[in-house]
């Protein structure tokens, strides 16, 4: 059985040609001390290093690796040794890793989350309502002023958050530092005007170095979050922009986890990406929604809920983010899945509305508030006009 300082992998394995057992053998070798081949050691100290298979339910095997195999605080070396050369084995037809627990020694070499979901609360002096957020739309092609006027109209109309696209950076049309400073403003009126704090996610995805500097014009500008695309950047950028301790809420994005996510016999499972995520420590994350544009179902966007909240080694709660094809009529079914603890992030669903981006802010905040009252949102909307435009729109 494993020691209490062991990581522990869950996969799922198909083998190609050999035995299960023989399989999961494999996996645990090429990921610790041995090979492809078997090898003679003359070095005894060395079996102590041994990763062991020690349960298989089906085709489900669990592997307890030492911890003595590992370099603390090295993401990426733990990563390369679980999650590395055992994905292309000629013998294994499918591997998918399902999970991976870590002993609270190995957590605490990481920084994990700063401010987590009662932090976040904190700053937005939003005890327990859902958050609600958008993205600026269209993703790309706005400039620096529209894209600032948008934002003010949708913190006007309700929105907490307003947040760019994974894939704006610093093009030509929206630099960067002008994007900071003209959107912030935005946020003081927005945020004078209606009394609540308003907070901005900008991207800060690049190079590295560049995500620094970015970080730091974000401190600078009196900013509070940044946004980073944590698969694209890698572990390794993520854990240096932590390392940094800014006072800075971080915003993970996951665009490309379908790659790694998506065929449910091969490839990682969104809840040890998560799991990793918030043991480097992102403040929140994109998890699914079950009922928008995106593909996960129910019991996985469950899952990667419970990878954001579960106790794991003392670290904070993550703050889960529903996003991708929603609009005001999904919000009951949204906070069914969710409960309170969620950010609900709407592109096409808040811009999209009839009436423009302030009615759809109006209509999502009417939708979370009919549904926290317990009321249907077509009772709400007889008094509530920009949710009864959403509804026309937004029929099934
Ligand atoms: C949502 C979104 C997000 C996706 C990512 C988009 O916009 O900004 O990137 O939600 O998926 O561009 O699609 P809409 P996930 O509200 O207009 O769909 O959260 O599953 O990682
Ligand atoms: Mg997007």
């Amino acid at each position: 059985m494993p020691k209490g300082t062991d990581l522990i992998c869950t996969f799922f394995i198909e083998p190609e040609g050999i035995s299960l057992k023989e399989a999961a053998g494999g996996v645990a070798a090429e990921s610790s001390i041995g090979t492809w081949t078997e090898l003679t050691t003359t070095q005894p100290y060395m079996n102590k290093l041994a990763a062991h298979v020690f349960s298989i339910e089906g085709n489900v095997v669990k592997i307890a690796y030492p911890i003595e195999l590992f370099e603390p605080s090295n993401m990426p070396n733990i990563l390369s040794s679980v999650a590395g050369n055992v994905f292309g084995l000629k013998a294994l037809k499918n591997l998918r890793l399902l999970d991976i627990q870590m002993s609270k020694e190995l957590i605490r070499s990481f920084k994990g989350p700063r401010f987590g979901i009662a932090g976040i609360r904190k700053l937005l002096k939003v005890p327990v309502r859902p958050l609600v957020g958008t993205i600026i739309k269209p993703k790309l092609g706005l400039d620096t002023k529209d894209h600032a006027d948008v934002a003010y109209e949708a913190w006007s109309g309700g929105c907490d958050i307003v947040k760019d696209d994974e894939n704006l950076s610093s093009q030509k049309f929206n630099p960067f530092e002008d994007r900071i400073v003209q959107t912030l403003e935005s946020r003081d009126k927005a945020q004078k005007e209606t009394g609540e704090r308003k907070v901005y996610m900008v991207n800060i995805t690049a190079e590295t170095e560049t995500m620094l500097k970015r970080a730091q014009a974000v401190v600078d500008q009196g900013g509070e979050y940044i946004m980073v695309d944590i698969l694209a950047c890698g572990w390794s950028a993520l854990q240096t922009i932590r390392n940094q301790n800014l006072k800075l809420v971080i915003h993970a994005h996951r665009a490309g986890h379908a790659a790694f996510t998506k065929n449910p016999k091969h490839g990682i499972a969104m809840r040890p990406i998560a799991t990793v995520a918030r043991i480097i420590g992102v403040d929140q994350l994109h998890v699914g929604t079950v009922v928008g544009k995106m593909s996960e179902t129910k019991g996985e966007v469950l899952e990667n809920i419970d990878a954001c909240k579960a106790e794991l080694g003392g670290l904070k709660p993550v703050l889960p983010v529903a996003s991708g094809g929603l609009h005001p009529r999904l919000v009951p079914a949204l906070l069914e899945t969710f409960g309170k603890d969620v950010v609900i992030q709407a592109g096409g669903g808040i811009h999209g509305h009839p009436n423009g981006t302030m009615a759809g802010a109006k209509a999502m905040r009417q939708a979370v508030d009919a549904t926290l009252e317990s009321k249907t949102l077509e009772e709400y909307a007889k008094t509530h006009s920009e949710l009864k435009e959403a509804l026309k729109l937004w029929s099934a």
